[in-house]
């Protein structure tokens, strides 16, 4: 069992405690043309710190929304944000006005720390009593030009001495209804990943260079890119979003030993020419979505390495499931992540037998909390969380992934809601009915399949198709659009107008 000090400020424990034990000076993140050291990045979260409790009048427990792509200025503002006793809550650089409006209704944060390229969308969100500070930017109130007006003095920020089960960050999960859901984790919950998972699964050591694709705002990310390597005193990479080439390019250019990334970016990394340039990994982690057999063969073939697949959830934190080296069977996602306790469960919580399929449910250090207590009740029952994934596990107490037990449509590592690319559809003048469902696909797991039926008269050629997909980047996170439209006449729906959702995947599959 994990036993943390009652007055726990994680963002103090992840610098100070690698400080204390490897020295200052050692290198901590890097990202475009920044490189700092752990002293340089506690100084900087620091300045945030100072700026936010200073000119910007946080009080501990006030929310601060942050929005941008992975950088080092990004973890300067989530750790200190913590420091100060703020409740981070990190978006994706990818979201669009709607989408940050919907995030900053259920959050009520009262600042924003924003990334100077992605201030539009925020400002269009028009969130209430919101004040917006750019940073990384050149105008004057930048953040960036605050820290360094504080020079060294705003280094020596004295943390906030909050509790072990003080809300440290909410994590937004998007629902089957495209109705987000906020999560709500404590400060003892972001050690209790690193003291779990990354301890005993990943075994990071201190000479790791880590890097990868999911956003500081997925709790994948968030944790695999930055709690975990702080927590090591190894440094980490953060990244842009990168394509395949420029992800090989940083592995070999900055001796990356450990990768956070999905399957498909692995199959992506499988290319000719790329291979070579993965030679320095020694540990390569997958979650988001499920990892074929196949695509784990393949890159040991290729590579040597042993991908240690895993799966976790916003609402978990992070990843409870999963197996490394010789314990790995391709194709299981693995057993309960020591700490954690897992179980297959039929509809009324009962334990099924091994070999058949059921509701998954876990225990352990960390679990759900939603912000939005209505939900609660459905997803932690008789301590359990429910999932919502189904199941099954073998003799040897291997867990082997058969399905999502809802609508949510997993592709190329992205958590998509059907019905909210639904919404984005109906909003053209063009769609008269649509439904979105995930079809099977070889690159990208599921493929965001849209079938739609046109107001008469409305052209249904690849032009169209293209309109359609447009308006959809438009409206909501670009990565959300259906890449592929079929124009129907009608929808199957019940006599009651309830969407039929399993035919359009049973015919999408004929
Ligand atoms: O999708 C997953 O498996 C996952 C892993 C770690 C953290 C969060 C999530 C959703």
């Amino acid at each position: 069992e994990l036993h943390y000090a009652d007055r726990l400020n994680c963002a103090s424990a992840l610098l100070d405690e690698p400080i204390g034990r490897f020295g200052a000076d050692r290198p901590c993140v890097r990202g475009g043309d920044t490189a700092w050291t752990y002293a340089q990045l506690r100084r900087h979260a620091n300045q945030v710190s100072a700026v936010l409790t200073g000119e910007l009048g946080l009080v501990p427990g006030n929310r601060v929304l942050l929005r941008g792509a992975n950088s080092p200025w990004l973890a300067a503002c989530w750790l200190g944000v913590l420091k100060a006793g703020g409740v981070a809550v990190t978006t994706m650089a990818m979201l669009r006005a709607a989408e940050i409006a919907t995030i900053g209704a259920l959050a009520r944060p009262t600042i924003a720390l924003c990334d100077a390229r992605d201030v539009a969308d925020l400002h269009a969100a028009a969130i209430r009593g919101l004040r917006i500070v750019p940073y990384g930017g050149d105008t004057a109130g930048d953040l960036t030009a605050r820290c360094s007006a504080r020079g060294d003095d705003g280094g020596a920020f004295t943390d906030v001495a909050t509790a072990a089960d003080d809300v440290a960050l909410l994590a937004f999960t998007s629902g089957t209804t495209g109705r987000p859901k906020a999560t709500m984790h404590f400060h003892r919950d972001v050690l209790a990943i690193a003291d779990t998972f990354a301890r005993h699964v990943v075994a990071h050591r201190p000479d790791d260079v880590v890097t990868g694709t999911p956003p500081l705002a997925f709790t994948y990310g968030l944790g695999g890119l930055l709690v975990f390597p702080l927590h090591a005193g190894a440094s980490t990479v953060l990244l842009e979003h990168p394509s395949p080439d420029e992800l090989a390019d940083a592995i070999a250019a900055h001796g990356v030993t450990a990768l956070y990334t999905s399957p498909t970016m692995y199959r992506a990394l499988l290319a000719p020419g790329r291979p070579e340039r993965l030679a320095g990994l020694r540990r390569c982690m997958s979650a988001g979505e499920t990892l074929p057999a196949a695509v784990w063969t393949e890159f040991h073939e290729r590579t040597g390495i042993r991908i240690i697949d895993g799966i976790g959830s916003t609402e978990m934190l992070h990843v409870f499931i999963s197996a490394a080296d010789d314990d790995i069977r391709p194709g299981a996602t693995g057993r309960p992540v020591p700490g954690y306790h897992a179980a297959v469960v039929d509809d009324e919580g009962h334990p099924v037998p091994d070999g058949r399929p059921g509701h998954l449910v876990v225990q352990g250090p960390t679990g759900c909390r939603y912000l939005d207590g209505d939900r609660q009740e459905n997803y932690v029952r008789d301590g359990w969380n429910v999932t919502g994934d189904t199941y099954l596990r073998d003799a040897d107490g291997y867990f082997w992934y058969q399905a999502r037990s809802d609508d949510m449509i997993i592709s190329a590592g992205y958590n998509i809601s059907g019905p909210e690319v639904e919404q984005a559809l109906v909003g053209h003048p063009d769609v008269v009915d649509c439904a979105v469902v995930g079809l099977p696909d070889e690159r990208r797991g599921m493929l965001v399949t849209a079938f739609v039926v046109l107001r008469a008269g409305a052209p249904s050629d690849e032009n169209e198709i293209h309109v359609l997909q447009d308006h959809v980047k438009q409206t909501i996170a670009p990565y959300k659009y259906p890449r592929a439209v079929r124009f129907v006449d009608r929808l199957p729906r019940t006599s009651t107008g309830k969407l039929q959702r399993y035919r359009l995947r049973r015919q999408g599959i004929r």
